[in-house]
């Protein structure tokens, strides 16, 4: 504050910005710092703001990303003009591709020199480019909008199906000055800023009817249940009805992966044989084959929970739509039930169990097996080990066939403990939701990364030494993305220098660092990083030959129809 000649007090567009972002709550950012906003990332961190410095601001991004999911408040990230903000699109993008609230506040070019293409340093329309990959954005132009900029970008990001909101604020807008009591009167501090959707009581009988026909029915959970934060609602829905339950790979821990009514090791025949299928909190995208054939039978009828009303037949018809969030739809469904007036089969549950303990023994060889070079069943199972009585820690989750197994192998007990690649099965999230998962929850995580796509965000294990925060890496190793190629040349557009020593990488900056190349090392490595609450990195060796090309997606992977013809 400063004041003129006159005696009037004076603020400017720096301040303004960080007290609409205390006004509201934001109490932490994520960024990379640089013009125009290194003064405004230095007030920040004066008026008591957390702020986590990245080293890319797609990292910075995907942190702020996962902060919106694990709160229901939106993640902020902040980063310079031009390449800083096109960075940090990327996880801006993601963050509304998965439903996640976040904010992306971008510094930018004055509106003279842009919008006549004068040429500026780092000059770019940022506004208009985040538009297509953003749920909302918006400029501030008038340090007298900043409060309004603020209280419109949280909203968007959280209301509804939540999202990614781009901010943009003009250096102009930063530098200008304006009497602080004007300033004052233009914060706004929202009121509500993600309203409660009631569901239409008729929607919640139409479901009830639904379910209360079915011999074979099914809950399937998505993050989006996850993100709703009603955990004790779903769970008393689910054991009141004895339905069996399928949790997609961020809705694991929703209910304790090893409760006695997860269908989770016969999900292909949970899916294709349920009657009535209750999806909650999930999109029937390509993760769920689009609720095609051949895992879908054409018969099985749906209800499907969304906040989204035109989510609803976006793949296939929905019988009994819920249109709501999920934390009241719950509450209504809870409220709706009669005693016994659900109840699976006991057939059905017979077939279930049965193909469960199938499918579990038939897993049972592999996992007890210790090959050496590790596999990856073999190295997962001790990391599971080494985890047992640590429900507590936070899973990151990345690559093609390290996220494949990790996924089916490591069990999850609380809610949204497991935080993955995500609806694109984008690489580059790790490092990024490692920092945030450690900094919003103080707990440790655990990153299990391929080492493709450690290699996405791996110059962040600086971040975390630098923060000294409780994130232990571990880099699944066979040499390149997929397993490289294990015959030829290490140059290849899968392969990676060979027998690469990642754990040099963290002891570069203070942390400690790991090479385990056996079962008993690698669960004594994470059992001991873990316990020390310190940054560490292991480098577990996995045989190149035990992966496979694209993991459990390679029906993905086009082949050339000519090659079919041959
Ligand atoms: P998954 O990848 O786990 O299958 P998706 O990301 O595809 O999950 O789906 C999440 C769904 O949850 C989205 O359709 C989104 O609209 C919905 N959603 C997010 N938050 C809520 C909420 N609070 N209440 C209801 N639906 C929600
Ligand atoms: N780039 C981005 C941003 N996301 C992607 N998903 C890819 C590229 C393509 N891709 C995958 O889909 S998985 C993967 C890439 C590069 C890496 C797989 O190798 P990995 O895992 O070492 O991480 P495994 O365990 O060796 O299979
Ligand atoms: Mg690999």
């Amino acid at each position: 504050m400063d004041k003129q000649s006159t005696g009037q007090e004076l603020t400017d567009g720096f301040h303004i910005v960080v007290d609409a972002l205390k006004l509201n709550g934001i109490d932490t950012i994520y960024g990379v710092a640089g013009i125009p906003i290194t003064d405004l990332l230095r007030l920040s961190v004066a008026s008591g703001i957390k702020y986590y410095g990245f080293r890319h601001e797609q990292s910075a991004g995907n942190a702020a990303a996962i902060a919106g999911f694990l709160t229901q408040k939106p993640g902020v990230c902040m980063t310079v003009s031009a390449p800083g903000f096109l960075n940090g699109l990327v996880a801006l993008a993601n963050a509304t591709t998965n439903c996640f609230p976040m904010i992306l506040i971008s510094g930018s070019s004055d509106r003279n020199i842009v919008d006549l293409e004068k040429g500026d340093y780092e000059e770019l329309d940022q506004m208009n480019a985040a538009k297509p990959y953003a749920k909302a954005a918006y400029r501030v132009n008038r340090p007298e909008d900043i409060g309004l900029g603020v209280a419109r970008a949280i909203r968007a990001a959280c209301s509804g199906r939540p999202g990614g909101v781009y901010l943009d604020l003009t250096a102009d807008v930063l530098r200008s000055a304006l009497d602080a009591e004007t300033a004052r009167k233009s914060l706004i501090k929202v009121v509500d800023a993600a309203p409660k959707v009631i569901p239409d009581p008729e929607t919640i009988a139409r479901a009830v009817q639904l379910l209360s026909e079915a011999k074979n029915p099914l809950v399937l959970l998505g993050k989006g249940a996850a993100y709703a934060q009603a955990d004790q609602e779903i769970r008393s829905f689910i054991e009141k009805t004895g339905v069996p339950f399928l949790p997609m790979s961020m809705a694991k821990g929703l209910l304790p992966d090893d409760h006695p009514q997860s269908a989770a090791t016969a999900r292909s025949y949970a899916i294709g044989q349920a009657d009535v299928v209750m999806v909650v909190g999930a999109r029937l995208n390509w993760l769920l084959s689009h609720g095609k054939a051949p895992l879908w039978s054409e018969k099985t009828k749906l209800i499907q929970v969304d906040i989204s009303p035109t989510e609803m037949d976006s793949n296939r018809l929905i019988h009994a739509p819920v249109v709501g969030d999920i934390k009241s739809v719950m509450v209504a469904l809870n409220a709706a039930l009669k005693p016994g007036q659900v109840k699976p089969s006991k057939t059905w549950l017979d077939e279930l169990a049965q193909r469960k303990q199938k499918n579990v023994e038939r897993m049972a060889a592999q996992l007890n097996a210790d090959p050496s070079p590790m596999n990856f069943s073999s190295a997962l199972r001790s990391i599971k080990n080494a985890i047992a009585d640590r429900p507590d820690v936070y899973l990151v989750n990345e690559g093609a066939n390290t996220l494949d197994f990790t996924r089916n192998i490591i069990d999850m007990r609380l809610p949204r403990h497991r935080l993955d690649t995500g609806t694109w099965g984008v690489m580059g999230i790790g490092m990024g939701y490692a920092v945030a998962a450690a900094a919003v929850t103080g707990k440790p995580v655990l990153a299990i990364e391929g080492d493709s796509a450690f290699g996405f965000s791996g110059m962040e294990i600086e971040t975390i030494c630098r923060y000294n925060l409780p994130v232990v890496t571990v880099v699944f190793n066979n040499n390149g993305i997929y397993r490289g190629d294990p015959e030829g040349s290490p140059v290849t557009p899968t392969g990676f220098v060979r027998g690469a020593h990642y754990e040099k990488m963290i002891e570069a900056f203070g942390g400690k660092g790991y090479y385990a190349t056996d079962s008993a090392g690698l669960t004594a490595a994470v059992k001991e990083a873990l316990a020390s609450g310190k940054p560490a990195l292991i480098n577990a060796v996995i045989d190149p030959k035990a992966g496979t090309e694209s993991g459990h997606i390679a029906n993905l992977n086009p082949k050339s129809a000519l090659a079919e013809k041959k």
